[in-house]
This record gives structure tokens, C-alpha cells and sequence, in this order.
């Protein structure tokens, strides 16, 4: 009986899973695991290297759900492929399949890295989860190129992602294909499950391009296949792209979205609400299955997976264990650095590399200074990479130190490279400089890829493009990953460019993603404690905001140390009584305060001047220390920011005035668009005796 071949039976155990899970939950996407189950199957039973029983194993190949809104079909994967956690648990149990989108359950809405073991990444976001495999995909390349010795290949993971549609309309998903066909990444391979429906109906009313043509375009190489349903030519196309040793591989599923489903097959309804209590019962008769049984696993299944995608798993890892003890024996210090990058540890006494600056007035913009840092931080630590959308030049992220080189397919010596260009070495898999072309939604998706894959990636360019790039940023977030982000010209301080390019929303914005950390450090000094503190964190993405501008290098024998900033604010110039206004400010304001502070001194106003560079560090701080920095009792407080007010008025107090823009900026020089919009000292000193009269009032 055809019911009883194991592998039928298991592709039909898959897709009864997420059909059950879904009715219950009155909630899901049922027509993709019906439609693409076949190929996940066949790649994971099949093909993948990879051992659920150590399923955080560092060579495993990655699985990628892009169409995350088809997370069932990875759940059910997950369980019967008997995936288990750290703490040799089931990481799903059929109870959580039971309660698919409830609070508690292992299965919520999408797959979430870090709720769901097996789940590589957050998706559901179209086009995100395709992008991020890049970067694991270019992880997976620059470690073998860096620790692979001969006769030790520890990296050799393939990236796969199954894709949809909808990701294949994304434009975060065509940057990323872009890239990863001119870095010609062989070890990545896409499934596109070409089912042509989308939610308002047959993908012709709005996507009718040759998708095919287009990543041969790209330099990928094409797949195409005919029928979702064989099995057979599923196994060979995925070695057929195994094969393929100089280019990333685009599968081509023509699927049938809601397959098996009589009233539900290829149609828009199979898409975005459960089938209903009697196409269920319709669909479990077509494929073999009893109408009155739910969430049935058939005794043989768990076996039949055990003995795929297990057995072969187990093996290769078994091996890979004991190529690691050899290489651990051969390579002492490589294994060490091994063992930190997968634990997201850096190496001994990094923080002995951060630069300090001398005071300096006349100073240095802390785009510059970020430079020198990172540059200092990646000698250290070999694993800290990354690029810029097109714009090192401005954001100062080139790593230049002998032996940086470039990340690139081939290999190319730096006489080779245009002046300047190969930052101390030639290019090579191996290379630490990413250039990510102008594609920063891309960038930062990648980026995340990488730091997935252990990687201390950072992601740059000017902050007002972080627009671009948001989904990607949040992304970050929602994932606990230590992404490093830089993002420069900070403000209307731009200047000439205007306001196109002169950010206002920008950091509330970026500050209004939760578990995010957001620091704009005023000088060279506090933007080196700012790398402290951002390369100390394992678990948030931390963006760290620099000046286009010169800004003074504060005298620490007059003000207070910068060391200050890891509290997120400190009290930088005080007086000795209690002073009559605070003045609070981040990074090129607060030079500015420090000069209305002198003014305010001239008149007998005693003002305390408090640097603020990250708001999110500052409210983790004790109520005690919080309140040493900003007293209740003096209620005379000036916030000054060039950018948007928003959020300011809760350290400003109801006595308060907060300085910042309300408007787009200004096309002009510096100088002309500050004093435009009242970044003055004397409009400082201003609004300090308002609030200081308000205050006594
Ligand atoms: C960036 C983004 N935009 C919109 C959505 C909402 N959404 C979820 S699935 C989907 C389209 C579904 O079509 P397709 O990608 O072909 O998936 P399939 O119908 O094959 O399941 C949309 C628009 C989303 N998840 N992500």
C-alpha cells in the first residue's frame, strides 16, 4: 500500500502535523507545509548533515525557513526528527505542536531563534531569513578559510533556505542574492517553493518575472524542477547543487500551495486561516490518514527519521568530534579560539587594546575615532569583522592593519587591488572587509547571519539609512545577537548635504527597539568606553552613533572620567553645592553644554552638566545612582539633542525644556544650520534661566 512507504508516510506525518496544529489553533498558514513538505523532507532526511541530538553542533548544515509564516512544517521537522535541546530534551513535543501559537509553547506564531531549538533564525519577515543565510553562508566560507588546516576540514556546513514567493518579491531578498552571486558562494542553496499564490490571489496580478532568469543573472545556478512531489528529483537536484562548486544553487519548486486539500489546492484560502474542521477531515482521507484521529504520528516514523536524517547526522558529527580532538591536539591555540567564538567569548585582555585619546579642543570627530577603535579591537580579536553599505571612507570601518585583506571569492594579492583598497592584505574568503555594496536592509540581515554563526559581525553606514535596513536591526534585537552596528553622520550637523541626509527620527527610533543599546558618545574618549561596552555584551545589538563633525576631546583632569559612560549618563562638570540647572546632553551636544555651562558660570548660575550617551544603559542603573545623576530635587533641567524631542521629556521633569528638532533640517554649513535651528550656548543658557524661574515658581 503506497500509505506505507516510509517516506510517503513521513512527508504525510509532516503535513498532518501542521494541518492539525493549525484547525486547532484556528490560526496558521496550512497550504505551504501541504505544498513544500516534499522538499523540506527530502532535504532533511536525505541530505542535510545534520545531528538533532547536538543540534548546536558548529559544522552542522543549516536549514533556513525563510517563509516563516510556514513554521509548522519546520516544527513538525523539528519533533519527528527528535531535534533535542541543550538539556537533552525534546525541543518540540507533540504537546506543544497541540498548542501551536499559545503562550508557553515551544511553536509560537513564526519561528523564534532562542524559544525553539533547531530554529537557525527569527522568520516570518519575508526576505529576511533568505538574506541571513547569506551570512551564515559567508560565515560558514570565511571560517573554513581561517581555521581549516590541511587534513583538519572542521568547516565545510552547507546554507540551505527554503524561500516562497513572497520572499522572492522582497527587495532585501534580491540584495541578498546579489551579493551572495558575486561572492560566488557555492555552500549556499535556496529552495524556492514556486506555489504562484499569494494572499490576494494568483502571483500574476503583480509578480510575473522570469525568477529563474534573474538569479542566472545573478551568477547563480538554476534548478528547475517539475513536480513538488518527487522525491527522488528533489535528492538529486540538492546534489546536484552540492555539486556545484563555484556558485550559489536556486532550486525551483512548481508546488501546489494547500495540495491534497480538494476545495483548498492552489487557491488564495489555503494561505492565511486554517482549513476548517471538514476539509481536514477530506484531506487526512486523501492522504491515508483517519478523518477522526488527530496529531497522529505513526509508530514508524520517529524511526524512519531516526535512522535518515539521525543515523547520518549522528556519524558525521561522531567524525567531526574527533577531527576537532585531533586539530584541538595539532592547533592548541586555533581550538581555543574556536571555543570562544561558539561560546560568543572574545580573547584574554581585549580591552587592553582600547585606545586612549589626549585632550585635545580643538579634537576629533568620533566617526574617527570609532575608526581607530575598531581598528585596534580587530587586531585583537580575529573574529570581529564586517563592512559598510558602500561607505567606509565616511564611516571610517575600513580595518586596515596588516593582514585585514578583503572577503571575497577569489583570491587577489593587494598589488592587484586599487590603492588602498586591500587594508593590509589582498582579498580572500579569509578577507575581514565586507563590502556589502549598497544594499544596507541586506547588510544588516547578513550581518545577523554571521553573528549567528559566531561571528562578532559589524554592520555601517549613515545613520539616517538605518531606515533602509530597520527590519533587519530589529531583527537583531528580537534575537538577543550581539550585532555590532556604527552609524555615522549623526545629525543636522551633517550639514551641507541637508535633509536628505540629516538625521531626526533616527535615534528615537532606534532607541524605541526594545533590547536594543543605543550610544552617541561626545568624544573620542567616551565612543572608546562605548566599544567596551558593545563588544562586552553578548545578548543585545548595540549601535553606536558617531559625528560627522569634530568634536573636542574632553580634558579628564577637568571633567569627569569617560569611564562614566558604561552607567549610560554621569555627571561630567558640577560645582560643589547643588547646582541651579542640569544641563543633560549627548555626543556633539554636550560640548555645546559644557560652553553654556561657562556662560551660565559667568552670571553666578551654578550648572552641573550631565553627558548622556545612552538612555537604555542609564535606566538599567539603580534608582540610587540615577538619582545622584539627576536629583529630584532640582527640577531646573535643559536637555539638548539635534534630534527629535521625543522621549527627552522624561529627564527633563515637568519643570523641563527639551532642545531638538521638530522639523527636517537645513542644507547648509554646519555653522549656519546650527545656529538655524538654536544649537547655540547662548540659546543653552537661555532656556536655563526659563526653567530655572519655572522652577521656583
Ligand atoms: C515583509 C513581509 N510583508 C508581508 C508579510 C505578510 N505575509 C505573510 S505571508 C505573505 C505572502 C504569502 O505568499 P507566499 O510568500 O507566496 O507564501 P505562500 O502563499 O506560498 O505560503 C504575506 C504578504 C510578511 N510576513 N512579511
Amino acid at each position: 500500500m503506497a500509505i506505507r512507504d516510509p517516506d510517503q508516510l513521513a512527508v504525510n506525518t509532516v503535513r498532518m502535523l501542521a494541518v492539525d496544529a493549525i484547525q486547532k489553533a484556528k490560526s496558521g498558514h496550512p497550504g505551504t507545509p501541504l505544498g513544500a513538505a516534499p522538499a523540506a523532507y527530502a532535504l532533511w532526511q536525505r541530505v542535510l548533515r545534520y545531528d538533532p541530538a547536538a543540534p548546536g553542533w558548529p559544522n552542522r548544515d543549516r536549514f533556513v525557513l525563510s517563509a516563516g509564516h510556514a513554521s509548522m512544517l519546520l516544527y513538525a521537522l523539528i519533533h519527528l526528527a527528535g531535534v533535542r535541546t541543550p538539556e537533552g530534551k525534546e525541543a518540540v513535543t507533540l504537546k506543544d505542536i497541540q498548542s501551536f501559537r499559545q503562550a508557553g509553547s515551544r511553536c509560537p506564531g513564526h519561528p523564534e531563534y532562542g524559544v525553539t531549538t533547531g530554529v537557525e533564525t527569527t522568520t516570518g519577515p519575508l526576505g529576511q531569513g533568505a538574506a541571513s543565510s547569506v551570512g551564515m553562508a559567508l560565515a560558514g566560507r570565511w571560517l573554513a578559510a581561517t581555521y581549516n588546516r590541511p587534513d583538519f576540514p572542521l568547516f565545510t556546513f552547507r546554507v540551505y533556505a527554503l524561500c516562497s514567493d513572497g520572499d522572492m518579491m522582497e527587495g532585501i531578498t534580491s540584495e541578498a542574492a546579489s551579493i551572495a552571486g558575486h561572492q560566488r558562494l557555492a555552500n549556499l542553496c535556496w529552495i524556492y517553493d514556486s506555489n504562484r499564490v499569494t494572499i490576494e490571489g494568483h502571483t500574476d496580478i503583480a509578480f510575473t518575472e522570469d525568477v529563474g532568469g534573474r538569479f542566472a543573472a545573478y551568477g547563480w545556478n538554476v534548478i528547475r524542477l517539475g513536480d513538488a512531489n518527487d522525491l527522488e528529483a528533489l535528492t538529486a537536484a540538492y546534489r546536484e547543487a552540492a555539486a556545484c562548486t563555484d556558485r550559489p544553487s536556486l532550486i525551483i519548486v512548481p508546488s501546489h500551495i494547500g495540495y491534497g486539500a480538494p476545495h483548498k489546492h492552489d487557491s488564495p484560502e489555503a494561505h492565511g486561516e486554517p482549513l476548517g474542521e471538514e476539509e481536514v477531515r477530506l484531506t487526512k482521507a486523501f492522504f491515508g490518514f483517519d478523518p477522526d484521529s488527530s496529531f497522529v504520528v505513526p509508530e514508524e516514523v520517529p524511526g524512519h527519521f531516526a535512522a535518515g536524517v539521525g543515523a547520518r547526522g549522528a556519524r558525521s558529527r561522531g567524525e567531526w568530534e574527533s577531527l576537532f580532538a585531533g586539530y584541538r591536539a595539532r592547533h592548541p591555540d586555533l581550538a581555543d579560539a574556536l571555543d570562544r567564538i561558539f561560546t560568543r567569548r572574545l580573547p584574554d585582555g581585549w580591552e587592553s587594546a582600547l585606545p586612549r585619546f589626549a585632550a585635545d579642543a580643538k579634537g576629533m570627530a568620533t566617526r574617527d575615532a570609532s575608526g581607530r577603535i575598531l581598528n585596534a579591537l580587530a587586531e585583537r580579536i580575529p573574529w570581529l569583522l564586517g563592512g559598510a553599505a558602500d561607505l567606509y571612507p565616511s564611516t571610517k570601518t575600513r580595518l586596515v592593519f596588516a593582514g585585514a585583506g578583503d572577503m571575497q571569492a577569489g583570491e587577489m594579492q593587494a598589488g592587484e587591488m586599487q590603492a588602498g583598497e586591500g587594508g593590509g592584505g589582498g582579498a580572500s574568503a579569509g578577507g575581514r572587509n565586507m563590502h556589502f555594496g549598497i544594499r544596507e536592509h541586506a547588510m544588516c540581515a547578513i550581518v545577523n547571519g554571521m553573528v549567528l554563526s559566531g561571528l562578532r559581525g559589524f554592520a555601517s553606514g549613515f545613520l539616517i539609512f538605518t531606515d533602509y535596513a530597520r527590519g533587519s536591526i530589529r531583527l537583531a534585537s528580537l534575537m538577543d545577537l550581539p550585532v555590532l552596528h556604527v552609524w555615522t553622520h549623526d545629525s543636522i550637523s551633517v550639514g551641507e548635504d541637508g535633509p536628505t541626509h540629516q538625521p531626526i527620527e533616527q535615534l528615537v527610533s532606534l532607541r524605541a527597539i526594545p533590547g536594543m543599546i543605543v550610544i552617541r558618545p561626545a568624544d573620542a574618549n567616551e565612543m572608546a568606553e562605548a566599544y567596551r561596552v558593545a563588544l562586552g555584551i553578548r545578548d543585545r545589538p548595540v549601535a553606536l552613533i558617531g559625528s560627522r563633525q569634530a568634536l573636542p576631546i574632553l580634558d579628564r583632569n577637568e571633567y569627569a572620567a569617560a569611564s562614566g559612560l558604561a552607567k549610560g549618563a554621569y555627571v561630567l562638570a558640577d560645582g560643589p553645592g547643588a547646582p541651579d540647572v542640569i544641563l543633560i546632553a549627548s555626543g556633539s551636544e554636550v560640548a555645546l553644554s559644557l560652553a553654556a555651562r561657562r556662560l551660565l558660570g559667568e552670571e553666578g548660575i551654578a550648572a552641573r552638566v550631565v553627558s548622556m550617551p545612552s538612555w537604555e544603559l542609564f535606566d538599567a542603573q539603580p534608582p540610587a545612582y540615577r538619582e545622584s545623576v539627576l536629583p529630584e530635587s532640582v527640577r531646573a533641567r535643559v536637555t539638548i539633542e539635534e534630534g527629535s524631542t521625543i522621549g527627552w521629556h522624561r529627564y527633563a521633569g515637568p519643570d523641563g525644556i527639551v532642545l531638538g528638532m521638530h522639523t527636517f533640517g537645513l542644507s547648509a554649513p554646519v555653522k549656519v544650520v546650527a545656529e538655524h535651528f538654536g544649537f547655540t550656548a547662548e540659546r543653552v543658557v537661555e532656556a536655563a534661566k526659563t526653567v530655572i524661574t519655572r522652577s521656583k515658581g
